[in-house]
């Protein structure tokens, strides 16, 4: 049975790729009484009926899944944050760090816009770039308005499927056009121009960027941490993960405890203090949060 990966799905019919061609295909009855609902992004045994049609018969196990957008097996999730316009927010990156970490899912940085940093920003900018990339996580600068950085950017696209994170404004369409022409997603300037919403909300679609797919609607745009429990908190910062087996109590959270190796790499400044300062300030917002049942 010829096997593929669904890269669409719309009214009822899901488009599966396999080697160069196309299906358009159904879920068989008999399956889909089993309520598995196929995901873009799923990888699928199928049936051929007619040329170019077919059947769904099974959806392999999924490495993870999203429900906005509703996408499996995503690769890495790549977070543009602005240098500046909107201003550069360390701990808006940090939640979307968080969120991504706690569905194992691969952070990447993008800092856009830097043709436009104020020159007493950009030291500061500098050394986030270099504090992130300590912890482990790529970053990469770019700007869609002058050549700077885009062809870095667009080898992370190759052989993956990616979600695109971030704020309202800080160029991921722009981005994404700029990188593959063909695209001419629509960004802010054009849609304020054609009087359109913001927010239209469309079927999910994985669109070919680099040899590589990437989900042609933003994820994450829920910021809160509402399915985030209290102790997976400090695995979803790489650097106190790595730290948490030198903590003299087992299940330390980093708090209160006594003997925190994560509290004294903070007095060390091997971790930056801004990070910890994020993690007890998420810690907080979850420990308050109202128990839900
Ligand atoms: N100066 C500058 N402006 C940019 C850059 N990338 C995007 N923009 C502008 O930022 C605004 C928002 O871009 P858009 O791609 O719609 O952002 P999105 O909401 O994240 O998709 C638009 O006016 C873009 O022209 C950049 O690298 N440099
Ligand atoms: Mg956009
Ligand atoms: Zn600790």
């Amino acid at each position: 049975m010829p096997e593929g990966k669904i890269v669409k799905a719309l009214s009822g019919f899901y488009y599966v790729q396999s080697d160069k061609n196309l299906f358009q295909c159904r879920g068989r009855g008999v399956f889909r009484k089993n309520k598995v609902n196929p995901l873009v992004g799923d990888e699928v045994v199928f049936e051929e009926s007619n040329p170019g049609e077919g059947y769904i018969l099974d959806v392999k196990p999924r490495k993870n899944e999203l429900v906005r957008p509703p996408i499996a097996n995503i690769d890495q999730a790549i977070i543009v944050v602005s240098a500046t316009q909107p201003d550069f927010s360390s701990l808006l990156l940090d939640r979307f760090l968080v969120l991504i970490e706690s569905k194992q899912i691969d952070p990447v940085i993008f800092i856009s816009k830097i043709d436009i940093i104020p020159e007493q920003q950009e030291l500061a900018i500098e050394k986030y770039k270099t504090d992130y990339e300590q912890i482990g996580y790529p970053v990469q600068m770019l700007s869609t308005k002058q050549s700077g950085g885009l062809s870095e950017a667009k080898k992370y696209f190759k052989d993956k499927i990616s979600v695109i994170a971030g704020q309202s404004g800080v160029g991921k369409s722009s981005m994404l056009n700029a990188i593959n022409p063909v695209l001419s997603l629509e960004t802010n300037e054009i849609s304020a121009s054609l009087g359109r919403g913001k927010h239209t909300t469309r079927h999910v679609e994985l669109i070919e960027i680099n040899g590589g797919l990437v989900a042609d609607t933003p994820g994450f745009s829920s910021l809160e941490f509402s399915e985030i429990e209290l102790e997976e908190l400090p695995d979803c910062f790489p650097e106190m993960q790595a730290l948490r087996q030198n903590c003299k109590f087992r299940g330390c959270m980093h708090n209160k405890e006594p003997h925190c190796a994560v509290k004294a790499a903070v007095e060390d400044k091997t971790i930056p203090s801004f990070r910890y300062e994020h993690y007890l300030q998420f810690f907080e917002e979850i420990q308050s949060r109202k128990p839900r049942y």
